[in-house]
């Protein structure tokens, strides 16, 4: 069984697999270490990755890119109706107040939630690596941003058990990061643990985590986070200033029209890769709008003059997570590792120097050191693979409490459970007394962290005593789990803990789940019915297209072969007809036959056989007769 890590960005995801010796990052279909993470539906066939890209802006509507960025969020939010608006895909509010993606596809109308389109995502990596591989992939450790909330990971969890895959944990990206590179670090110090601050600055979203390194461990220190500094807000700068300007030298509105939009955000994002290598760059776009040619030009200075906000929002990252990290000073920081792409603009360096006194450095591979942390430590939890012992110990970002939905009095500020930035997985008994049932929520208590669009809700529980009690008081106990995922699971304690705490207790209360947050049996059902559908089709046009491909050259072959091998096997006569019979089925390849139906090749193929058959036949027979004659030969000589 394969031990994978998957890395599943807002713009580019990764794969790396665990091999006896060391982890691989895995290649796509294209060749490639990075796989766009975007599902594309044209004309009868879904195209993922690179593929899919290739259709951005010829099928905007029904290419389905950034959806991480809307997992687990909720659709009226107007924070999310803002993002909304930039991605060129229909909208709508789905289940339980979530978001719904609409497009056409095979002659009909479709939609999606973004759990089944991320499922599609999970199902074209699990294939990518299974294709590299040659054996199955189930097993598999799951990148996810620290600051994802309970239904976010249950989410990312249900999307990639739709595709067929098992994680044995979603792990935080940085800690993954970590692990890759204090499992195989050696020289320490003798001053007490080594810490260093990893900052990825990803496509939308930025993480700064502090660790601190020990012979055979590590532990986190602190997890800080902004959810809306990414590469793409650095390019929206330069798209602002262009538009404006734009606006007064070519007197055009270019945020009125969307694909004058796409297509001068493509160009910015250019533009700002260029500025990352240079120290200034010219813009310039055909046809903009009204066959409007435009022409800019930007210095670096000029754009990090633009992007002083953005600048100052890497800061407060990276000073949260020294405070939260219990730092005195930054002189305790041993070293600064960037990575994430987004983190390439070189004002950035400069940013995050001015907080540690130090400059950061690269020694990893910004890109893959997720996926490979990942498979790291899926090769730890899988019992066919043996690693070095190692201890990670992972801190968990949020607080969490309870309180009861019986009582009245709505400003009950609960029971905390967990407290921020305590060790997880971990779990804590409940003492549960009563003979009736009991209703309440579990909620995180920091709501100051929390995104617009996200309630800080985790779920409701009902907690049933047994049916035989009556009027007799339960004392009965819950667990409540803060799981290897980070997710909130609350249930009945286990026999062995009950029986603990002596005589007076009761395990035969139930614990029901109402999650109100997450997709339903049926749901769930009607979507693997749903991606069945839509993988058969898949299916079906790369058989067709295969179909067609065998046709084509089977034209290509026989012809030369008639004016060749076979030539002197067929009357003038057969081989005008024959040439004209495939000339015919070219013609038709090529301008009816183009987009036909499997079974339509088959046919013609068929067709074409039966005439090419007694000429073949012919020539083999003549083949036969020469083999023997020589074999004849040959045992006559020797005898
Ligand atoms: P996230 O981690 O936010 O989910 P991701 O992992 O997909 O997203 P990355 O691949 O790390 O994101 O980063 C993508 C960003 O990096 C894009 O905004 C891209 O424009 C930016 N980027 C790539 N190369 C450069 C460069 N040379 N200079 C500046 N920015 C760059
Ligand atoms: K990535
Ligand atoms: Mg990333």
């Amino acid at each position: 069984m394969s031990v994978v890590g998957f890395d599943i960005g807002n713009l580019n995801c990764a794969i790396a697999v665990a091999k006896h010796g060391g982890i691989d990052v895995l290649l796509n279909d294209e060749s490639e270490r990075e796989t766009p993470a975007v599902v594309s539906f044209v004309d009868n066939q879904r195209f993922f990755g690179s593929a899919g890209a290739a259709f951005v802006s010829t099928y905007p509507k029904s290419s389905i890119s950034q959806i991480k960025r809307l997992i687990g969020k909720q659709f009226k939010d107007p924070s999310v109706q803002e993002e909304l608006k930039l991605l060129p895909f229909e909208t709508s509010e789905g289940p339980r107040g979530g978001i719904l993606i609409h497009l056409q596809y095979l002659n009909k109308k479709w939609t999606f939630t973004p759990v089944e389109i991320l499922g599609m995502l999970f199902g074209h990596l699990k294939q990518v690596a299974e294709k590299n591989l040659g054996s199955p992939v189930v097993d598999c450790v799951i990148g996810i941003p620290s600051y994802f909330t309970d239904v976010q990971r249950r989410e990312y969890f249900t999307a990639a058990c739709l595709s067929g895959l098992r994680p044995l944990k979603l792990m935080h990206d940085c800690t993954a990061i970590a692990l890759g590179y204090g499992m195989y670090k050696t020289d320490f110090s003798n001053k007490g643990p080594t810490k260093v601050v990893f900052v990825d600055i990803g496509h939308s979203d930025t993480q700064v985590t502090i660790a601190a390194f020990e012979k055979g461990k590590m532990t986190i220190l602190s997890h800080s986070f902004d959810q809306n500094l990414g590469g793409r807000d650095f390019d929206e700068v330069l798209f602002r200033h262009f538009a404006s300007q734009f606006k007064e030298k070519y007197n055009i509105d270019v945020c009125s029209n969307a694909r004058a939009s796409v297509r001068l955000r493509v160009s910015c994002e250019k533009l700002k890769k260029v500025l990352s290598a240079n120290l200034e760059a010219p813009l310039s776009i055909e046809c903009l709008i009204d066959d409007k040619d435009v022409n800019g030009f930007i210095t670096r200075e000029e754009f990090e003059e633009l992007s002083l906000e953005l600048l100052d929002k890497v800061i407060v990252a990276c000073n949260k997570a020294g405070n939260d990290a219990g730092l005195l000073s930054a002189d305790e920081v041993d070293c600064i590792e960037l990575v994430g792409s987004g983190s390439r603009v070189p004002a950035i360096m400069k940013s995050i120097t001015s907080v540690f006194g130090k400059e950061p450095i690269r020694t990893l591979n910004g890109s893959e050191c997720v996926a490979r942390g990942c498979a790291l430590h899926c090769a730890m939890l899988s019992p066919t693979f043996r690693v070095p012992d190692y201890k990670v110990h992972d801190i968990f970002p949020y607080s969490f409490a309870i309180r009861s939905l019986d009582v009245t009095n709505k400003r009950h500020p609960g029971i905390l459970l967990f407290q921020k930035d305590g060790p997880f997985p971990s779990n804590i008994f409940m003492r549960f007394a009563g003979n009736s049932k009991f209703n309440c929520q579990v909620f995180y208590t920091n709501e100051n962290d929390f995104l617009a669009g996200h309630p800080p809700i985790i779920g409701h529980f009902t907690v049933i005593p047994p049916k035989s009690v009556g009027s007799e008081k339960v004392n009965g106990l819950v667990e409540v789990k803060l799981n290897i995922h980070g997710i909130v699971e609350i249930e009945p304690a286990a026999e062995e803990e009950i029986r603990k705490r002596g005589r007076g207790w009761k395990n035969d209360i139930a614990v029901s789940e109402n999650l109100d947050v997450v997709m339903t049996k049926d749901e769930l059902l009607e979507a693997l019915e749903k991606e069945h559908i839509l993988t058969e089709q898949d299916i079906k046009m790369e058989r067709t297209k295969e179909k067609r491909n065998t046709l084509e050259s089977f034209i290509y072959d026989n012809r030369s072969k008639l004016l060749s091998s076979y030539r002197s096997f067929a009357t003038d006569l057969e081989v005008e007809e024959i040439t004209r019979s495939l000339q015919e089925a070219e013609d038709w390849l090529y301008e009816d036959g183009d987009d036909e139906s499997e079974q339509a090749y088959i046919n013609t193929l068929d067709y074409l056989k039966k005439l090419l058959d007694p000429i073949e036949k012919r020539y083999k027979d003549e083949l036969a007769r020469k083999e023997a004659t020589k074999a004849l030969e040959k045992c006559i000589q020797e005898n």
